[in-house]
């Protein structure tokens, strides 16, 4: 066996050969899977380290790159016959065979079937039989017709429910299995840092400590249903220059070690993802794709992460076409290789020139070690044997059992429960709010009918399927039910808001739904107008076009308005929330995002969002991130006095502030919640210890409430600038109307350390305050806490 793995690797090192060897072991043989009799790798018993240096070794060069590059299901299935290409599955075969992706807009069966044929063939004809990953997108459901589309990561993060969270990814697993696929590409655990940004709404929020929980409850649920999660994107990625997509991000270790590596960590190594996905960007000037320091000393060394990295779709080119580091024009493939693969992105996505296959030439000219290409198929291998794919590989149910398990009665209760939980009720003026179920209401706006509000990452149509607030709005109601549009989304015609005023006037109470929009997987990229979503970046957190004289009209109406910002990020009108009766927040919603919305406007569910995101008072404030470092946000705001209409001058700023206009962990509820102070189980502690942190929270109200009570720490001296405060517990709790619940929370203090100035990561002696409260701006406390 040694013997013909040396000279099958010969063969396939020379570049020459290696054209007509593409894929020798991949090659259709005959015969049924081997029985494990004997064959290590094969043998469920064996330990997984056994396995993958048994296969390994067992392995061509070619096999082996095989596995280092991303396959794609098009290449057998035409997505608009069903047709299929059996040259095709073999071509691809022979040189993407560890993975393939199968994100297409097309029937179910059409996944299920192409996705038997391609591990059929990887099974029963190829000489070593390794099933692939098989691939699609999954950040807020499964990337198929007709699955559960959930709400956007931005608006699930605000529920601060990690296990809605985990629940909800359990169903997408079960939804992607149903159909074959066992890897999807998520969470993301990319920070909201810069608003601009088109992608903010695929993000858990600002936040460290949320976006962790959130990623990590995600892993936990879609692996426990037995589907791999690819974990992106490492690392740095989501505050680019001026908020462009893809643009380069400034900052340093420090700032990478502090605020954008510790979701990663706990989503990663806490949560057992068994892959990660690089990021497009550059940090400091090293893009991510070929950052050794990131994914090998510090994901590999000192995490001890064991599993692949794969770049993501067509990221590799980048570094020749963006970043300039390599001759673009062809691209220079063995540069980019060069480049990659050693620094530890060990796979490559497709959407580019597939520049791995240039491995063969450079073991062959001894510009690449083949020890680099075993790590690399190696960590594929792990994460395979790992999750079980050999022993179970056709995870597809039968077709007539995936009605069964895709959008299934529970997935939509579940996706109706988590929206509700995450609506977060800005202003709510004289208890306009909850509405009566016979109050005669008008709907009034471009987001609330005739499309669902989705935000990114859904499958192409979508729009026409789900629950939009005024269908939830109407099948709640037993009063009468008025809708004008007033404007188009896009458009600048203020020429139906009069009628529209007339409607709203005609009504007891008026709902008006404003805000942004994005488009699905494929309008997205065909250039159909969006304000937000990948690659839809803005410089202005305005409303656009007329929908802001619209909301002014209805506002001027005498009667009562609830405004709806129905939105991917946040929107800066601050005039809304002084004029407005009540304002509701609703991040993109999912397919039951109407009902969800009447649920909290009827009162049937109690709001108990939190904002994942602050929301500033304008653009021109960003970044609005409440853990800013201390000397940060100094303040001398001024502005228009609205009682005078004088200019009053400030510096910080001279005509506005920095202040985020909602904060935070902001939201308020239908309940009134009192907290007492808070009290420590040990006032002095040491590194190893858990303190647990206690508060009484009363519901002084006559109403049942959901609170999330959060709990911020700062430490008040340092040897370096650290967050003036930071999250670093919650706790999402029932109180009943008129009771008090002791809530605790307890903190690790090893986990109260920074990266000093040697860049060793430390917990220092000292006092750290504790407070705990309802928004990271409205705390009780502190309690100190003394580090010895
Ligand atoms: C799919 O089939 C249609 C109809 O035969 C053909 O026009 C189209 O080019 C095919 N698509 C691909 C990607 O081969
Ligand atoms: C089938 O796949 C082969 C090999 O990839 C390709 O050359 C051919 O154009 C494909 N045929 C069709 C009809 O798409
Ligand atoms: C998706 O749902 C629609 C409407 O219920 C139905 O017409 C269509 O056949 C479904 N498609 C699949 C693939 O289930
Ligand atoms: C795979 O092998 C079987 C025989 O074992 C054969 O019938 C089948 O055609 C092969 N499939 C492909 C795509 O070559
Ligand atoms: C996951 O796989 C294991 C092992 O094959 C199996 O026992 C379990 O039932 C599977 N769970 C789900 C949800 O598919
Ligand atoms: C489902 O299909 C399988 C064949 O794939 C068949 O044996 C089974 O009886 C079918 N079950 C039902 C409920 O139709
Ligand atoms: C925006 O896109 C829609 C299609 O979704 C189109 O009907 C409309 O004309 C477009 N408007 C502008 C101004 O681009
Ligand atoms: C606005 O001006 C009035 C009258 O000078 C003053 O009393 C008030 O404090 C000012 N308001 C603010 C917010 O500065
Ligand atoms: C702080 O939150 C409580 C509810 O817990 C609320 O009653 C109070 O008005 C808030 N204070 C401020 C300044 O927002
Ligand atoms: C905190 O609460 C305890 C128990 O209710 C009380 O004895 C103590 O005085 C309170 N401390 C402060 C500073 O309010
Ligand atoms: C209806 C009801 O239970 N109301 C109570 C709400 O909580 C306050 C403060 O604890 C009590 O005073 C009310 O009786």
């Amino acid at each position: 066996m040694a013997l013909r793995h040396f000279l099958l690797s010969l063969l396939a090192s020379s570049s020459v050969l290696a054209a007509d060897d593409r894929g020798h072991g991949n090659q259709p043989g005959h015969g049924k899977p081997n029985p494990s009799n004997g064959v290590v790798y094969k043998d469920p018993t064996a330990d997984v380290e056994s396995r993958v240096k048994d296969l390994l070794s067992r392995m061509t060069l070619s096999d082996k790159v095989s596995q280092l590059m991303q396959g794609d299901v098009g290449n057998w299935m035409n997505s608009t016959t069903n047709a299929f290409n059996v040259s095709g599955l073999i071509d691809s075969m022979a040189s993407k065979s560890g993975s393939f992706y199968v994100g297409y807009p097309v029937p179910q069966q059409w996944i299920a079937e192409n996705v038997k044929k391609g591990q059929d063939y990887l099974l029963h004809n190829t000489t070593l039989g390794i099933p692939a990953f098989v691939q699609s997108e999954g950040i807020h459901g499964f990337l198929i017709e007709n699955a559960t589309i959930f709400n956007s990561p931005i608006a699930y993060a605000c529920s601060f429910n990690p296990d809605l969270v985990e629940k909800m990814a359990y169903a997408i697993a079960q939804e992607s299995l149903a159909l074959g696929v066992n890897q999807i590409f998520a969470p993301v655990v990319d920070l909201a840092r810069e608003l601009r940004f088109g992608r903010v709404e695929e993000t858990f929020g600002e936040d460290v400590h949320l976006s962790g929980e959130m990623g990590y409850s995600y892993v936990k649920g879609l692996q426990a249903g037995n589907v791999s999660a690819m974990v992106k994107h490492f690392a740095g990625f989501s505050m680019p220059e001026q908020g462009l997509n893809t643009g380069p991000v400034h900052g340093g270790e420090r700032e990478m070690r502090t605020t954008w590596l510790p979701p990663f960590k706990r989503t990663i190594m806490d949560g057992g993802a068994y892959s990660v996905m690089s990021a497009y960007d550059s940090y400091d000037g090293i893009p991510a794709v070929m950052d050794h320091h990131l994914m090998t000393e510090i994901l590999r060394e000192e995490w001890g992460y064991q599993y692949f990295v794969m770049s993501d779709a067509g990221g590799t080119d980048r570094l020749c076409n963006a970043f300039k580091m390599c001759r673009s024009d062809p691209i220079d493939s063995e540069a980019v290789t060069k480049y990659v693969l050693p620094a530890g992105n060990d796979v490559e996505m497709g959407g580019g020139s597939f520049n791995f296959k240039t491995i063969p030439a450079l073991i062959e000219s001894k510009e690449l070690d083949i020890k680099t290409v075993d790590t690399a198929v190696s960590r594929v291998l792990r994460a395979k044997f790992a999750m079980g794919l050999f022993e179970n590989p056709y995870l597809a149910a039968p077709a007539n059992k995936t009605s069964k398990l895709i959008h299934t009665p529970e997935h939509i209760k579940l996706a109706r429960e988590l929206d509700a939980e995450s609506i977060v009720l800005l202003e709510n003026n004289n208890n306009l709010l909850p509405l009566k179920k016979d109050a005669n209401i008008a709907v009034i706006g471009p987001m609330a009918d005739g499309f669902m509000n989705y935000g990114d990452y859904v499958v192409h149509l979508s729009q026409y399927r789900g629950i939009t607030p005024l269908a939830g709005i109407q099948s709640a109601s037993t009063g009468t039910v008025t809708y004008a549009k007033g404007c188009e989304r896009w458009s600048n015609d203020e020429s139906a808001i009069p009628a529209a005023a007339s409607v709203a006037s005609a009504a007891d109470i008026a709902v008006v739904v404003v805000g942004t929009w994005s488009r699905d997987q494929n309008e997205l990229w065909a250039g159909l107008n969006a304000t937000t979503g990948e690659h839809v970046d803005v410089n202005s957190l305005n409303l656009v076009g007329a929908q802001a004289a619209l909301v002014r009209a209805i506002l001027e109406t005498d009667t009562p308005t609830v405004v709806v910002f129905s939105s991917g990020k946040p929107v800066t009108e601050p005039w809304i929330s002084k004029k407005a009766a009540a304002l509701v927040q609703q991040f993109y919603p999912g397919e039951e995002g109407g009902n969800a919305l009447a649920d909290v406007l009827f009162g049937d569910v109690n709001p108990s969002g939190k904002l994942s995101v602050g929301i500033p008072t304008d653009v021109g404030s960003l970044p609005i991130f409440y853990d800013y470092l201390n000397s940060g946000r100094s303040l001398e705001a001024g502005g228009l006095n609205e009682t005078t209409g004088e200019l009053e001058f400030g510096h910080q700023y001279v005509l506005g502030t920095p202040v985020p206009l909602y904060e935070f962990g902001y939201g308020k509820s239908y309940s009134t919640f009192v907290y007492s102070n808070v009290t420590l189980s040990q006032e002095t502690a040491k590194k190893g210890d858990t303190v647990t942190a206690k508060v009484t929270v009363t519901n002084a109200s006559g109403r049942d409430g959901q609170e999330v009570v959060q709990l911020y720490v700062s430490d008040l001296i340092a040897s370096i600038t650290v967050p003036n405060k930071v999250l670093k517990g919650f706790k999402k709790v029932m109180i009943k109307a008129g009771e008090s619940l002791e809530v605790e929370i307890p903190v690790k203090v090893e986990e109260l350390g920074l990266w000093n100035i040697k860049m060793q990561y430390v917990v220092e002696a000292g006092e750290f305050e504790i407070n705990m409260g309802t928004s990271s701006a409205n705390l009780t406390g502190p309690a100190i806490l003394t580090v010895q």
